[in-house]
């Protein structure tokens, strides 16, 4: 039976996580910066030595293919896929597993000389995490990209997509270009680190993903008024600090008590102004992030945490202003790929589970297009999104021999 070789598999994990490497482990590897862009390069060469065709499409997706030049409508290609770029001190897993095995499948086939009716891609989006906006890659290519907000999306800290994308060398109002023409996908399947503890407690080898969360973002504002920390008396301050906090401890317990039961909500991201320890806050501004599996929840949520700001600012005498940021539709799985993984995993004797995905995924977006499902390994203590994100490699193994006989099935 044809399987993947991890021992290459593995020695290009590693080379992968070498860019953007942090002294401790980990790594920190956003989209456009010098380490991914040095990271895409490094793609791109192990992709041609390996005989594939490579591309890169004007969203910065970086593809290799096995019979195809490009993705047209009248070859219909079978694709795989994650990313390269990584949250900031991220794991060398999140991302890199997908797109490293994706290569390792194909290179597998083509060596092998396994039978196919299709042409087989690996894809690498762009900017997964959403430095810039969320799955941004993926957007462009599935079509669900407002080009119109491209000249004001950037990152928290201010700096813009389109400044990043021209460094890098990529005209951002381009992006648009990377549409797929329609029909050119014929499956999608990804391989992904669960992020979770759930496969390792059950101590199964294998999730088959039935649906992936919607994940909402809001920049919420406070404005008070800046004063002397010393001389201001304690009940004439307008504090916007502690009107964030008081609205984050309350958002947080409305989320859990109103949400559907798998509701979560996170403030990742906290800016007060003018920051200094002498001044009384004047802004406050949080990052509001939540996640739901069903679309209805999260816009009721939503209605409902913006209506606790103002109730906040009111009762603080505080300003408050709800921007909202991105918002990521829940997707559910295709029946016909959730098989093929499950006929995989019975040819290799690996035991799975169906399980949903409470992380974002590429695969949400190429549920529009295509037939689009998940693979799952277990995560080492379900940790992810911090630099000791590991899985075994017995596990990385598993993986990708179930990617590659699903990806086999899907191509006949
Ligand atoms: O945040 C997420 O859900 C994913 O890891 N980008
Ligand atoms: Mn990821
Ligand atoms: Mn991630």
């Amino acid at each position: 039976m044809i399987q993947i070789r991890l021992p290459r598999l593995r020695s290009r994990i590693n080379a992968l996580a070498g860019f953007g490497a942090l002294p401790g482990g980990g790594v920190t590897r956003p989209a456009w910066s010098p380490s991914h862009e040095q990271a895409r390069a490094w793609l791109l060469a192990e992709l041609r030595q390996t005989g594939l065709e490579a591309w890169v499409d004007a969203a910065g997706n970086v593809f290799g293919a096995l019979g195809a030049r490009a993705c047209a409508s009248d070859t219909p290609v079978i694709l795989t896929g994650s990313h390269i770029d990584t949250v900031p001190e991220g794991g060398i897993l999140d991302g890199a597993l997908g797109v490293l095995a994706g290569l390792e499948c194909l290179q597998t086939i083509r060596e092998a000389g396994a039978p196919r009716r299709h042409p087989l891609a690996v894809a690498a989006w762009t900017d997964e995490e959403g430095r810039y906006g969320s799955l941004f890659g993926s957007r462009a290519f599935c079509g669900n990209l407002d080009v119109a907000r491209i000249p004001e999306m950037a990152a928290v800290d201010g700096e813009r997509l389109v400044e990043a994308m021209s460094r890098a060398g990529f005209d951002a109002l381009r992006a648009g270009e990377a549409q797929a023409p329609p029909g050119s996908v014929a499956a999608y399947v990804e391989l992904h680190i669960e992020q979770g503890p759930r496969l390792e407690e059950a101590g199964i080898a294998i999730g088959v993903v039935e649906a992936i969360v919607g994940v909402r973002r809001s920049r919420v504002v406070f404005t008070g008024q800046a004063d002397h920390a010393g001389t201001t008396p304690m009940e004439r301050r307008r504090d916007a600090f502690l009107a964030a906090a008081d609205f984050a401890l309350q958002a947080r317990d409305l989320v859990i008590a109103r949400g559907g039961g798998r509701s979560v909500t996170n403030f990742g991201v906290v800016h007060v102004h003018p920051g200094a320890s002498n001044i009384v806050p004047g802004r406050a501004e949080l990052v509001h992030e939540m996640r739901d599996p069903e679309p209805d929840v999260l816009d009721r949520l939503a209605a409902e945490c913006a209506a606790l700001a103002q109730r906040v600012a009111r009762e603080r005498r505080i300003e408050v202003e709800v921007r909202p940021m991105s918002a990521t539709k829940p997707a559910r799985c295709s029946p016909r790929v959730q098989a093929a993984i499950e006929e995989a995993c019975g040819t290799l004797g690996l035991k799975w589970q169906r399980l949903s995905s409470a992380a974002g995924h590429d695969a949400q977006n190429l549920t529009l297009i295509t037939e689009a499902g998940m693979i799952f390994i277990p995560s080492q203590g379900g940790r992810s999104h911090r630099v000791d994100e590991m899985s075994d490699w017995e596990a990385i193994e598993h993986g990708a021999n179930a990617l590659l006989h699903s990806l086999l099935a899907l191509a006949n």
